[in-house]
């Protein structure tokens, strides 16, 4: 939605440390996350500018960014997925203050679910389990053929996506290409994804950080929250519908300093510079 088509309001951060502190507390956060809560681990998002994977994709000579994540483009030309899947893959990034934030919610037992866009599975690795994470767009946990969607060795998978050499499917009656579990513009979302976000119907606060919300379904989730619930931005900028309900709270720069700064209103400062050392 563009900017300055409603009146943008703000709740100051205090409010929502009041909210949270003060009236119950609430023990149904629901988190929503995109690829800015992995930048400052140095991973790109796609949309940023200058330093954004889209940015710098001209390299691998695509009919138009998006491509990269089409099935017909990469059938056709499965090089340019593979090549960015190299700098995407799991195991050479850690977790920046935001993840730990999340985990520390879960820890406190206030975290009712994190809904993910991103593939890079930095919030298991911060300490958030397994069944409070709904990746959204799926993640580099599994791979399978796009014909037969027979699944692929996670040793082979390593190996290709290390030498940025596509695979194809073990079955030789087959023969389609490999892909990791994500997903690609035009394929249907994980089924977890439609059975759990009756979860943000449901929620008592909202923070949604790092992302442009460009991207839908996921991109409507912040719409299903309640009138009367807050909900909270930690982006670089505006996005969505935020600014316009009453009980928006938007806190526009970095995420990593945002997470700081609702910390250190809810005293919970040294446990949350811990929990990151250890991650
Ligand atoms: P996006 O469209 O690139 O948007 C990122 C948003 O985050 C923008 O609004 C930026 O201004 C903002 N931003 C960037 N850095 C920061 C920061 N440090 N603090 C606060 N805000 C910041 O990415 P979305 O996630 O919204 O788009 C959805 C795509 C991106 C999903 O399908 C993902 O799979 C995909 N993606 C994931 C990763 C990852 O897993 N880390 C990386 C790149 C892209």
């Amino acid at each position: 939605m563009g900017q300055g088509h409603f009146q943008q309001t703000s709740l100051p951060l205090e409010e929502i440390v009041s909210y949270i502190l003060h009236s119950g507390p609430p023990s149904k956060i629901v988190v929503l996350t995109g690829a800015g809560v992995s930048t400052a681990s140095g991973i790109p998002d796609f949309r940023s500018p200058t330093t954004g994977l889209y940015a710098n994709l001209a390299r691998l000579n695509l009919p138009y960014p998006e491509a990269v994540f089409t099935l017909d483009y990469f059938r056709s030309n499965p090089l340019p997925f593979y090549t960015l899947a190299k700098e995407l893959y799991p195991g050479k990034y850690y977790p920046t203050i935001s993840h730990a934030f999340i985990a520390l919610l879960h820890e406190k037992g206030l975290l009712e679910m994190l809904f993910t866009q991103n593939i890079d599975c930095l919030d298991r690795m911060a300490g958030v389990p397994d069944h409070k994470i709904v990746e959204a767009h799926g993640s580099f946990k599994g791979q399978r053929c796009i014909e037969c969607q027979k699944e692929f060795p996670e040793k082979l998978m390593l190996e290709a996506v290390e030498s940025s050499t596509p695979v194809r499917c073990l079955d030789e009656n087959c023969g389609g290409l490999v892909k990791p579990d994500i997903v690609f513009f035009g394929e249907g979302l994980p089924e977890v994804f439609f059975q759990k976000k009756d979860l943000v119907e449901k929620a008592d606060l909202l923070i949604v950080m790092g992302t442009s919300l460009e991207v839908a379904p996921f991109s409507m989730l912040p719409e299903l929250v309640r009138s009367t619930v807050p909900r909270v931005l930690f982006n670089r900028e505006r996005v969505g519908s935020f600014g316009s309900c009453e009980y928006d709270c938007v806190v526009l720069g970095d995420c990593d300093n945002g997470v700081r700064k609702l910390a250190e209103g809810l005293g919970w400062t040294e446990e949350l510079e811990e929990l990151f050392l250890k991650v």
